[in-house]
């Protein structure tokens, strides 16, 4: 039997907004189908995301939802995970979303590793707002604010997301939904910050100025991008450097989670002692 979609979905709001074509449709039914698998209850469930693109699909989702402001979305589901440490919280962003504007608090979740599910919809461009640079923009792009080329450096969002603590990181891309799905359920299921570098076409704002102006073409350049991090992990360094790898990344179920650590200091606070890691 087909997977009922419309259980998950606010119906009323279809169409969605996004361009024909886009990768984020792909994304939000990947987040769904790993709901679904996990048995989640979908009362149990809050999907926080900024603005965006990538926002939207707070709007789309039929569960308890809060679209924020741009940038502020970790620091929202932060205090929504606190204040409810036995729900499920997925967060979304766009590159720039949650490697720029917010790329502090993003930093800031994986330090302290929160149970939050963080989700990057990197699509290497500021897309709602028509083609800015992002901190994920390769370097040689046209954007709007690099009418001659980008000049600034990219970084790779895991590697960030690893070194300021996160225990679980992944990366997959709209190229294989199934995947996607597969550690979405791994990572949701984790307890800590789970971050994930999900790759997205924005054959639009990034691809009409760049030579990828159907959604195939800008989805065939993702595809010259990733391996499977095996593969990746057996490359030269000089065959890395523009390569990224897929799957997961890092798994890590040592670390205490933050909302645990916290229990700690409320009973530190009754008994008018320390707290004790
Ligand atoms: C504080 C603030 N700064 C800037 C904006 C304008 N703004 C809205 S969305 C956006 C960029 C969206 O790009 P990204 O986060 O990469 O998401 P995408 O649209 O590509 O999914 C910007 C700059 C805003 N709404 N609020």
């Amino acid at each position: 039997m087909a997977f009922n979609y419309d259980k998950y979905l606010r119906t009323d709001k279809m169409p969605t907004l996004w361009c024909w074509g886009c990768g984020d449709g792909i994304i939000l039914k990947s987040i769904i189908r790993a709901i679904d698998r996990l048995g989640w209850d979908i009362n149990d469930v809050c999907v926080v995301s900024g603005i965006g693109c990538s926002g939207r699909i707070s709007s789309y989702i039929n569960c308890n939802t809060v679209h924020t402001t741009h940038g502020r979305a970790v620091a929202y589901a932060t205090g929504i995970k606190l204040v409810n440490p036995d729900k499920h919280v997925i967060v979304v962003t766009g590159d720039g979303d949650g490697l720029a504007i917010g790329g502090n608090h993003t930093i800031h979740g994986c330090r302290r590793n929160i149970d939050l599910n963080h989700i990057v919809i990197n699509n290497f461009i500021y897309g709602l707002t028509n083609s800015q640079t992002s901190p994920t923009t390769p370097q040689g792009m046209w954007t709007v604010t690099a009418q001659y080329g980008n000049v600034d450096p990219s970084f790779d969002a895991a590697k960030l997301a690893d070194a300021a603590g996160a225990t679980f990181i992944a990366r997959e891309s709209v190229i294989d939904p199934k995947k996607m799905e597969k550690v979405f359920v791994d990572g949701f299921a984790h307890d800590g910050y789970s971050f994930f570098d999900i790759f997205s076409n924005c054959h639009i704002n990034l691809g009409r100025k760049n030579k990828m102006g159907e959604a195939i073409q800008n989805i065939e350049w993702l595809k010259s991008k990733i391996v499977p991090k095996t593969k990746y992990d057996m490359l030269s360094e000089e065959e890395k450097s523009d390569k990224f790898p897929i799957g997961v990344l890092k798994k890590d179920e040592s670390k205490l989670e933050y909302c645990k650590a916290y229990d700690k200091v409320i009973e530190a606070a009754k008994n008018n002692t320390t707290v004790k890691l």
